[in-house]
């Protein structure tokens, strides 16, 4: 049986990365074997690309939103795809709806360029779960801020963040894969919150 894939979204520092650990043990507490994956990255090549995305020089946005479906096309070849034909679960810290947000919302590119691109690098196939940690941007800046100096994206300013989480808002209305959790609350409460979004996927998909 395939696996099931389950992405993790939100800005800077709402919690992705404490929470796609816990719905990790939470998931093997269940005998479910998972993998857990992020992007840009992922792969050595995805990898290289980050660096590049996140600390090269000048990159244009175009150049910015190819690199982000080009260390996805060989994400999902090579990591994510495999992996879901085998029965393991793929937990991915971010997807495509970080480009939407990002690249779409934040730096304003064309809709259709991305959802051409969509269609080009994973066709229909989308996360059976959007875990989405939503919070005002000024929170996530604090928390991540605390934590270390900010990288090319994370340099842009209040309203681009904005964006980017009014459009992660926007595709959660429109899409039932989402699960919009409130970050603010204490990691326990969160933490409550994802484990019931698990146990409905578990509970929709069958002996596993
Ligand atoms: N990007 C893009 O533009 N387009 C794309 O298509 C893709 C990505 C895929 C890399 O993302 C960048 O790539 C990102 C978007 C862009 N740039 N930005 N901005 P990333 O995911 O690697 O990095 P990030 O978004 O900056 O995430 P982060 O800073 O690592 O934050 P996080 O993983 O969401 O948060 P965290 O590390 O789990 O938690 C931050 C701190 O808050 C930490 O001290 C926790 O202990 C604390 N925390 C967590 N939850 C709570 C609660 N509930 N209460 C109190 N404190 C908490």
């Amino acid at each position: 049986m395939q696996g099931k894939f389950i992405t993790i979204e939100g800005i800077e520092g709402v919690g992705k990365s404490t929470n796609i650990a816990f719905i990790q043990s939470w998931l093997q507490s269940q005998g479910i074997e998972c993998l857990l994956t992020r992007e840009p990255g992922g792969t050595d090549l995805g990898e290289q690309l980050r660096n590049i995305l996140l600390h090269g020089g000048d990159v244009s946005d175009k150049a910015e939103l190819l690199m982000m479906f080009a260390s996805r096309a060989q994400h999902l070849q090579e990591k994510i795809k495999p992996a879901l034909d085998r029965g393991v679960w793929v937990l991915c810290d971010r997807f495509t709806d970080s480009t939407y947000a990002y690249q779409g919302g934040g730096r304003q590119l064309n809709f259709d360029w991305i959802s051409q691109l969509e269609q080009l690098v994973h066709g229909d196939m989308q996360p059976d779960l959007t875990v989405l940690l939503d919070a005002p941007v000024e929170v996530g800046r604090a928390r991540a801020s605390a934590r270390s100096e900010a990288d090319r994206i994370e340099a842009e300013d209040m309203a681009f963040f904005n964006r980017v989480r009014d459009m992660f808002l926007a595709r959660a209305e429109q899409y039932k894969r989402y699960s919009v959790v409130d970050a603010t609350q204490p990691l326990e409460h969160v933490q409550k919150d994802i484990e019931l979004s698990l146990k409905h996927l578990l509970n929709t998909a069958g002996p596993v």
